[in-house]
């Protein structure tokens, strides 16, 4: 009797493609596994955020008497906890932490890798209900390989990044990851509590319709980003433009929908913040990293962003991230105003 395989659980996936990284003999799918169950915990919560009224908003307590945490601070000490225990990361580099935390334990003694992450991305929007997200990105360490991590194994380039991933709290809770052999995305079942594999070897498209960029800041962008805009507004029925203007204000959102309908996100450079507001090693190198895996485009609007050489953890970069097309067209605007160039 032919038996039909019903799921391919995260869990499953990792094991299968172990032998995708030889060298790891099975500690970065630990770590993977890791962050899995951090994020089905932090899901949980996010799911009851609506109920703030009746759980309690932050800093007050709860009708159990238990004290309530603003939603990014339950799910940054989640996956500290998960990482820090889990015996395969030396180090973790937080959107939500000023310092790096490294991990002095016994378990972690010789943990061979250093995690960057943003734990709840967008997280002005959880009390309206909007899609958040969290992101991670994963390195081997390059400090002697016993004990704590260093800064040093923080500041790599994004091509040195051994794993990227994104999850993304949204009308169903999903998982994306690379490990640089192509992007798997994971949908949660809230039935069996398991990541199940949705959307298998993602691949962006290579022109899409949507652009995505914050117009209330349009006075203080560049003129590059400027003509951009006006170019994605021009009538021109031979390349479908008016495009449409989707920005959730969410990045994980708007980067997970341009991923699979096609688009481009922009966090330009203002004069104000030459370097835009997204941070480099826990924003923009990992999305990175899964953009080009998908076979999609990200640089500054220059340099591509994972060859950009990091001098600090929370360092910030201008985005342009999408559609290669859409990608290189407002590259092309951006070249012609090289004063801008880093
Ligand atoms: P603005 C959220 O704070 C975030 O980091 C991204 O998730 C989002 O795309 C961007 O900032 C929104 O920033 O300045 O447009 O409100």
């Amino acid at each position: 009797m032919e038996f039909k395989k019903m799921v391919t659980t995260l869990g499953q996936f990792i094991i299968e493609r172990q032998a995708d990284y030889p060298y790891s003999k099975g500690e970065l799918s630990r770590l993977l596994r890791d962050i899995g169950i951090a994020a089905k915990i932090v899901n949980r919560e996010v799911n009851k955020a609506g109920l703030a009224d009746i759980l309690g908003e932050a800093g007050e307590t709860n009708i159990q008497g238990e004290s309530v945490k603003k939603l990014d601070t339950f799910a940054n000490d989640q996956f500290i906890s998960a990482l820090s225990t889990g015996g395969e990361c030396c180090a973790i580099a937080s959107e939500e932490n000023e310092e790096f935390i490294p991990i002095d334990n016994l378990v972690s003694q010789n943990a061979k890798y250093v995690v960057c992450m943003d734990p709840l991305d967008g997280s002005s929007n959880i009390d309206v209900n909007v899609s958040i997200g969290t992101i991670f990105s994963i390195y081997r360490r390059k400090s002697k390989a016993v004990g704590p991590g260093t800064i040093e194994d923080f500041l790599q380039k994004g091509t040195e990044q051994v794993a990227a991933g994104y999850i993304i709290y949204g009308s169903s809770t999903m998982l994306v990851y690379t490990t640089g052999k192509g992007v798997n995305g994971f949908t949660l079942d809230p039935s069996i509590g398991e990541f199940c594999l949705s959307h298998p070897d993602m691949k962006a498209p290579n022109m899409g319709e949507i652009y995505s960029i914050n117009q209330g800041n349009f006075v203080h962008f560049p003129p590059g980003v400027k003509e951009y805009i006006k170019y994605c507004q021009d009538l021109d029925k031979d390349t479908n433009r008016p495009y449409t203007l989707r920005y959730i204000g969410s990045l994980v959102a708007d980067f997970h929908r341009n991923l699979i309908k096609g688009g481009i996100y922009i966090y330009p450079p203002t004069y104000k913040s030459p370097n835009g507001k997204l941070r480099l090693l826990y924003e923009c190198n990992p999305l990175a990293f899964i953009a080009e895996q998908a076979g999609s485009k990200a640089t500054d609007g220059f340099r591509r962003i994972l060859e950009i050489e990091p001098t600090d953890i929370h360092q910030r970069v201008p985005l342009f991230i999408g559609s290669t097309e859409m990608v290189e067209k407002a590259e092309d605007y951006m070249a012609k105003q090289p004063e801008l160039q880093s």
